[in-house]
């Protein structure tokens, strides 16, 4: 009776093990897990980033990524100009700080990447600016305290035109390996 509960057991150790490993890919329906292992990020779906509209204006997809250091983090949005003319974001801020910058990165002649601050970001009449990892961002910096994945962080953006569109924007994890 010893050797076949033995074998039994083995089964079933190995039967847990197919099923942990399942788990771990993500695409298994959600079990019981005493264990407490990190949950795979499938299951959080996917949060909704902010939005909001002023006149001509569009902001979309605006999120804040977690912060990588403690006292900074950047911004990223699309932005939309409906108009008939071109505008430019000249001025950005946010709840976390009272200091934030507009940046873009370079790379220069040594193929590095390097954040450069710009003082503005036009949008031309009809077209739309993505501002997104890799390349132009809001970079909020001097935060008295780093703000965790869920939160949710007011972002203003004032325009060349006088326009100043106000959208909550939420604290997401980074995706990839981060940076900017
Ligand atoms: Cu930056």
């Amino acid at each position: 009776m010893n050797a076949s509960t033995s074998a039994l057991l083995a089964l079933g150790a190995a039967a847990l093990l197919a099923l942990a490993s399942c788990a771990g890919q993500g695409a298994a329906p959600r079990t019981d897990n005493p264990g407490g292992s990190a949950a795979p990020t499938a299951e959080h779906g996917t949060p909704a980033k902010g939005g909001a509209q002023a006149g001509d204006l569009t902001v979309a997809d605006a999120w804040l990524a977690e912060p990588a250091q403690p006292s900074m983090t950047a911004g990223y949005l699309t932005i939309t100009n409906n108009g008939d003319g071109p505008v430019a974001l000249t001025e950005a801020a946010t709840s976390l700080s009272d200091r934030t910058e507009l940046h873009t990165v370079e790379t220069t002649e040594s193929g590095a990447s390097q954040m450069t601050p710009v003082d503005t970001i036009p949008v031309p009449a009809g077209g739309t600016v993505e501002l997104a990892s890799g390349g132009l961002h809001l970079m909020v910096l001097d935060m008295p305290r780093p703000p965790r994945v869920g939160d949710t962080a007011t972002i203003t953006l004032t325009f060349d035109n006088g326009a100043t569109v106000h959208v909550e924007a939420p604290v997401l994890e980074r995706a990839g390996s981060g940076g900017h």
